[in-house]
């Protein structure tokens, strides 16, 4: 790219009759750049594309060079557990996972996938080109690639435009790229919509989307950290782009919208990461005038053509459950379907519609969601009770090679996974990837869905169950939850109460299972499990037994057990122990036989961002008296937790397979492994504790015990005379 082309890039926009419009689209038509077929080439194009955009003084362009990010993020064994081997066996069984191979000179981090009719696929990548890719399909496939266009800033998505050519969404504008004499190469490049930025590195732009009326809908990441979240005009909305560049808002209070859909019965649905104001991922749906949570946005619902009533002086740090804010908070829209964090991904991502009519399996007409940093594929079904979107979410195939940002299906019910880990780090051995999953025609035994019952659910089996498991209490559990609405980084889960089971009814066909139960909540998560299930026959156990299913309505119709009179009193969430109370392993008050003193020896160790202690090697005398002070700096829950010599991924391990029980442990497992802890802090809080050194010298591990930290956030207390 020629850093004197005629396009300028601008930040200005200007509010019009019709809503927010970019200063002057223009047209560009790109002189050759000698493009050619799988070479790198970008670097020059990039380099100059960065350089103009560093002299206006707008970007901050992290996405350009790997090396550094690299260097600075931890590899992704490092971060995050790895998934169970056994399972990942299963499921292979039954969806194949089939990467693609990419030459060694392309970096194909792959954000925005197109399958094309004739076996092609379009993909844009975070590096900023568009490849074609040719023979994606078939058993080992040899795919050759050709490249459509460079020198673009992370385009994040792509889609055809009708006009001919494709749109794609840049961090700084929408593009359509057009081959005007059919070489196979975009020498089109017009500028449809130009988007407000400041410059933060996590100001993304998702989509577009053709709307039903002609119309792109684009989705806006919020700024990180800073006075505000929100420094540029609609950073955390969802907006609509005409094809002539007129922009108007749709909907608030978006955080990192990663993943939207339009779905074939024509509804919005996006999902949102875990992050501050967000407890866990999730997925909601958006009609005009929503606002999702994440008040950075709001900085904006003043401006003509707001659709949002709220402002921001309405958001105040509530600290309670987001269903309670809801109830005294109108415009405030709960999630369709939450993923509990850790448990369902942790940075969920694209959503696609499985339309493939049975040709990817037995989930036809439901929904797959991706996870960046987990890399696997989350299952969800979504139904409407009393005019609300609510349902389930459903573990589905894990062990990708690297965090899957996009999913699009292909032709013969084959799916794509676009893959990149690069500034964040994801299960799996590689940095970027395309990946294809196709069903092998094998049925699993599996929850093929769940639905509200007015006193219960019922779970929908993909085969016949095996009616004496099926009809045994013990072969199931039921227990609600939800999280805080807050301005803290995520939540833990909260309020949780187990439902008893009062009746269980096998259908005839046994295809399904109705629970009836008592102590359901509106606006709760309910963690249904069936662990006992076996399919008829042969006694084959569930490949998948947990789902979760977000209760927002519990709809009307025919009980199958009475209400009970003192529900009321027996459904109370029990207290969770105080994070602070002084015990025996979190010695919090100086123990008493110190006789007087606080301490031999002082330690103040506190937290780096990127899930690091900043201090990794502490060191103390056998049997002597230690006051710890433990410094929470970062904008996520850290705690300390001292471990015997070569303990401490066992105890992190331990920590992680406690799921929704880790939040009432504090996330410390009960084991003779764990010697003291602090408290679990919250940002920018503190937590002293008093212990005496272990009398037999050694290397101590300290870890934080918090679902997935311990693999980087580790060290080590040297014991020594
Ligand atoms: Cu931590």
């Amino acid at each position: 790219m020629n850093s004197r082309r005629a396009r300028r890039i601008a930040l200005w926009i200007r509010p019009t009759a019709r809503g927010w419009s970019a200063l002057s689209p223009t047209r560009l038509v790109r002189a050759r750049q000698g493009l050619q077929t799988s070479g790198l080439g970008t670097s020059r194009a990039t380099a100059g594309l960065t350089s103009a955009i560093a002299a206006l003084g707008l970007f901050v362009c992290p996405t350009v060079f790997a090396a550094s990010d690299q260097v600075q993020n931890p590899s992704a064994a490092e971060r995050f557990a790895k998934p169970q081997a056994d399972l990942v066996a299963r499921e292979e069984t039954y969806w194949r996972r089939t990467p693609l191979s990419v030459p060694a000179d392309i970096v194909l981090e792959a954000t925005g996938i197109l399958p094309q009719p004739n076996g092609r696929l379009l993909v844009t990548t975070r590096h900023g080109e568009v490849w074609w890719i040719d023979g994606a399909y078939g058993d080992t496939p040899q795919p050759k690639f050709t490249r459509f266009a460079a020198g673009l800033h992370e385009p994040l998505g792509i889609i055809a435009a009708p006009p001919g050519g494709y749109y794609i969404a840049q961090r700084q504008e929408i593009t359509r790229l057009v081959d005007t004499d059919g070489d196979g190469r975009a020498d089109l490049f017009e500028t449809v919509c130009k988007l407000p930025i400041s410059g933060s590195y996590h100001e993304f732009a998702f989509g577009p989307i053709l709307a039903p009326n002609g119309n792109l809908r684009i989705t806006l990441n919020v700024a990180f950290g800073g006075a505000t979240q929100a420094p540029a005009p609609w950073r955390g909305w969802m907006m609509e782009v005409t094809p002539d560049g007129q922009m108007t808002p749709v909907a608030a209070g978006l955080r990192s919208p990663c993943g939207f859909i339009l779905t074939s019965r024509g509804d919005w649905f996006y999902a949102e990461n875990q992050g501050e104001w967000v407890g866990s991922g999730r997925v909601t749906n958006l009609e005009p005038g929503d606002f999702a949570g994440h008040p950075a946005s709001l900085a904006w619902s003043q401006l003509p053509g707001s659709t949002v009533k709220l402002r921001p002086d309405d958001i105040k740090d509530f600290e309670q459950p987001m269903p309670d804010v809801a109830k005294k908070l109108p415009g405030l829209k709960l999630p369709a379907v939450w993923f509990p964090h850790t448990i369902l991904g942790i940075s969920t991502s694209g959503i696609v519609e499985d339309l493939t009519g049975g040709k990817f399996g037995p989930f036809a007409g439901q929904f797959f969601v991706g996870d960046q940093g987990q890399s696997k594929v989350m299952r969800m079904t979504l139904e409407k009770v009393k005019g609300v979107w609510q349902g389930a979410s459903y573990s589905f195939r894990e062990g990708f090679d690297c965090g899957i940002i996009r999913l699009a299906f292909g032709e013969g019910g084959a799916m794509f996974a676009g893959e990149t880990a690069r500034g964040w780090g994801s299960v799996g051995p590689k940095q970027q990837g395309l990946e294809r999953l196709q069903w092998t025609g094998r049925v699993p035994f599996e929850i093929q869905e769940i639905r509200a019952q007015p006193d219960g659910f019922v779970l929908q089996f993909t085969a016949p169950v095996d009616r004496a498991s099926a009809e045994n209490p013990a072969s199931y559990s039921v227990a609600g939850f939800t999280y805080l609405y807050h301005k803290t980084y995520g939540s833990a889960p909260v309020n949780r109460l187990s439902c008893p089971l009062r009746k269980i009814v096998v259908a005839p066909d046994g295809r399904s299972v109705r629970l009836a139960g008592v102590c359901l909540r509106e606006g709760y998560i309910h963690e249904i499990k069936a662990s006992g299930v076996r399919a008829a026959g042969g006694g084959e156990p569930l490949l998948h037994a947990t789902a979760y299913y977000t209760l927002n309505r519990i709809p009307d119709g025919d009980r199958i057990i009475p209400v009970d009179p003192n529900e009321a009193e027996l459904c109370v969430a029990p207290v969770p122990p105080a994070a602070n109370a002084n015990t025996k392993k979190h010695p919090s008050k100086v123990p008493s036989d110190w006789s007087g003193d606080d301490g031999d020896k002082t330690i103040l160790l506190g937290t780096l961002p990127g899930l690091k202690f900043d201090i990794t090697e502490l060191t103390a005398r056998p049997g002597s008296h230690v006051r710890l002070v433990f410094r929470n700096a970062d904008d996520m829950l850290h705690n300390f937790v001292l471990c015997a010599p070569g303990r401490g991924q066992a105890v992190g391990a331990a920590a992680l397979a406690l799921g929704l029980d880790g939040a009432a442990h504090n996330y410390v497992p009960e084991t003779d492994d764990v010697l003291y802890h602090t408290a679990l802090t919250l940002p920018g809080t503190t937590d002293t504790i008093f212990f005496t050194a272990p009398t037999t010298p050694g290397n101590y591990d300290f870890i934080c015990s918090f679902p997935g930290h311990a693999t980087s956030m580790k060290g080590v207390l040297r014991v020594e005379k």
